[in-house]
């Protein structure tokens, strides 16, 4: 690994384009319009693992016969779109997926992607069990994966298949946390047919797009067989399930219209 002597203070090299990229900064970079719809709900969004949780939910409540009309856009996060002064006001963390419920009044703004399936689970009480004991389970397992989702896509995805040079140490690091909680799940789901019981939830929905995927081999090319992913067969036996669920091969499908011309 390339030798790093640390600064007294830390200080943000610019190789970046103007719009895109991260920067050590918040807030809006540039004026922007997004387009807004007749539906009540208003999804910006991308087909990412985060992105898909939203089309997901969406595609499920209808199935449940939910009359729950949404737009989607496309918000081209390597374009820089989640900057713009719209997107902003929307999500001040400039992140995908942003929702606003325009059926409430004044209009009503919501991020992250736990934040979207539980507030549209507790709206229309579905895909969320109302006991206590269900109910508490099913947050249980939906801030698990908001808070382990990290380790996995910003850290064994990152350094597996996108930062520039294969190196030992992050990769064993993460490669050990993402095993350990691919672990976890397959011994919870030897004991249930759902990541939080007998029902199928929102905590299903929110972990298929990423341990689901991953185990598939559908987020990053040739991770199924670094991991190992056969030593999770409950996991896999799961994935498979949901991936067959009309809802689910829907979400994935979402046409996403353009936010220019
Ligand atoms: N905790 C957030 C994470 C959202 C997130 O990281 N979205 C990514 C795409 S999967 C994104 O918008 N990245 C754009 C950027 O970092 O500039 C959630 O669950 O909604």
């Amino acid at each position: 690994m390339t030798a790093y002597e640390l600064p007294k203070v830390w200080k943000w090299e610019d190789e970046n384009s103007d719009l895109g990229g991260n920067r050590p900064t918040a807030g809006s970079r540039f004026e922007q319009t997004l387009p807004v719809g007749e539906a009540p709900f208003q999804l910006y969004s991308l087909a990412t693992p985060n992105g898909i949780k939203a089309t997901i939910m969406f595609e499920e409540l209808k199935e449940l016969g939910v009359d729950v009309d949404y737009d989607v856009y496309l918000i081209n996060i390597g374009d820089g779109d989640q900057f713009g002064s719209d997107f902003v006001e929307i999500n001040p963390n400039s992140k995908i997926p942003a929702l606003v419920d325009q059926s409430q009044e004044p209009r009503l703004e919501i991020f992250e992607s736990g934040s979207i399936l539980l507030y549209l689970a507790e709206k229309f009480n579905k895909l969320i069990p109302t006991d206590i004991h269900g109910r508490t389970e099913t947050m249980n397992w939906l801030f698990w994966q908001i808070g382990a989702g990290p380790y996995v896509g910003g850290g064994f995805g990152h350094f597996f298949a996108y930062a520039p040079e294969k190196m030992k140490y992050p990769i064993d690091r993460f490669t050990m946390e993402t095993k350990r909680q691919l672990d976890l799940l397959d011994k919870t789901l030897g004991k249930r047919p759902y990541i939080a019981g007998e029902e199928y939830t929102i905590a299903d929905i929110v972990n298929w797009s990423w341990y689901g995927r991953l185990v598939l081999d559908d987020l990053y090319e040739g991770s199924a067989e670094f991991l190992d992913i056969d030593s999770y067969p409950n996991v896999l036996e799961w994935a498979r399930r949901i991936a067959e669920r009309p809802a689910v091969k829907k979400g994935l499908e979402v046409e996403y219209k353009p936010i220019k011309d």
